[in-house]
């Protein structure tokens, strides 16, 4: 069960220092880390201070070997049944597994991993699981930026195996691409040319395939498909010379290929290690986020400029009664934004 931190819990929450929640989550204490995930999403500045507060404390104090996993694929390819059962098998082997969901779609549909609990019964009881619902109401770089924070968080608390669910298709499998150490695309059996139903930038992204629902009347199916994807991969150079993307057949439903599963993210996991990328994967991962924060932080900027954003309305209503050429507007759009802050 959980800690429970008598400093932590005894003050209301008002009282709450960063410190104090920082602590707690330390401690394993779930509402703690739920809390501070809480304030991660949130987009009010002082709740941000919090938040930031807390993640510098935790940044000293945090040790962890964890492994972030991303489980991608088409809508229905059965993401979230393999984590349920994906997720027992680590935690009932003694792993702390913490479950995350990457939903850009969440602003509509107000947090479709809440339904998808439904598949994680088992799991979400586990004494050694922990799943976050996704957070309604973000923009893009706030479900990013929460999800990462997220990822943090839940790693402070000890949980070492990340299980993130992309939802939706397009956006979410870059941004799990850009915050995991393993990305586990599932396809399902079919015809070779199943492989277009998905962006070929998304197989581009997989350290490993699998086929899913590889049982009852779809398993020769699956073992045909299988064999199609292991060709046309091997035309496709991993980033990691030496890794050749295993393609391999699972039932999440039935659990069955979950040992193999596991030992292929074990072996990518080592050599990814051995050659040195593990670490400076994670560090290019976050350097890259710093740049792209900048980026959209000073773009905000400009674009809420009253100037500017005058300017915009009006070079809008000349697209729209086509008097002017785009090219131009955007000229001289730069023009004004340059002589706004400086032409450098
Ligand atoms: N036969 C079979 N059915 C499966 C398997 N995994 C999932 N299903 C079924 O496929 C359907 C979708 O499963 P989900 O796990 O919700 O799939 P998902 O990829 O999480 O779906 P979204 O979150 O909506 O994108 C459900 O009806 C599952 O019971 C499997 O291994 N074998
Ligand atoms: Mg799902």
């Amino acid at each position: 069960m959980d800690h429970i931190n008598p400093s932590y819990r005894s003050k209301s929450r008002t009282k709450q220092s960063a410190t104090d929640i920082a602590k707690a989550i330390i401690e394993g204490d779930r509402f703690a880390l739920s809390q501070a995930i809480t304030l991660a999403e949130s987009t009010e500045l002082s709740k941000k201070i919090i938040s930031s507060e807390i993640a510098d404390y935790l940044a000293h104090q945090s040790t962890n070997t964890s492994t972030r996993i991303a489980i991608s694929g088409s809508p229905g390819v059965g993401k979230s049944t393999l984590i349920e059962s994906w997720g027992l098998h680590y935690a009932n082997k003694g792993n702390k597994v913490a479950v995350l969901a990457i939903d850009p779609s969440s602003s509509v549909t107000h947090g479709s991993i809440l339904g998808d609990k439904t598949r994680m019964e088992e799991l979400g009881q586990h004494p050694n699981a922990y799943i976050r619902p996704s957070a309604a109401g973000l923009t893009l770089g706030g479900v990013h930026a929460a999800t990462r924070e997220s990822i943090r968080l839940c790693e402070s608390a000890g949980y070492n195996i990340i299980l993130i669910e992309t939802v939706g298709v397009g956006q979410s499998e870059t941004m799990a691409a850009e915050m995991s150490d393993v990305f586990v695309l599932l396809l399902l059996p079919g015809a070779g040319d199943e492989i277009q139903g998905i962006k070929r930038g998304i197989v581009e992204l997989a350290d490993i395939v699998a086929i899913n629902k590889a049982d009852e009347d779809r398993l020769q199916l699956a073992i045909e498909s299988a064999k199609s994807y292991r060709n046309a991969l091997s035309l496709y150079h991993h980033p990691i010379i030496e890794w050749r993307v295993p393609v391999s057949m699972i039932s999440g439903l039935q659990s069955l290929g979950i040992d193999d599963l596991s030992n292929q993210v074990h072996k990518f996991c080592l050599v990814s290690k051995e050659k040195g990328r593990f670490t400076s994967k994670r560090i290019k991962q976050d350097i890259d986020w710093l740049n792209k924060s900048v980026e959209q932080e000073v773009g905000r900027l400009i674009y809420n400029n009253p100037k500017v954003s005058d300017q915009l309305e009006k070079f809008k209503n000349h697209i729209i009664d086509g008097t002017r050429s785009t090219h131009s507007l955007i000229h001289e759009l730069r023009l004004l934004i340059h002589q706004i802050y400086g032409n450098q």
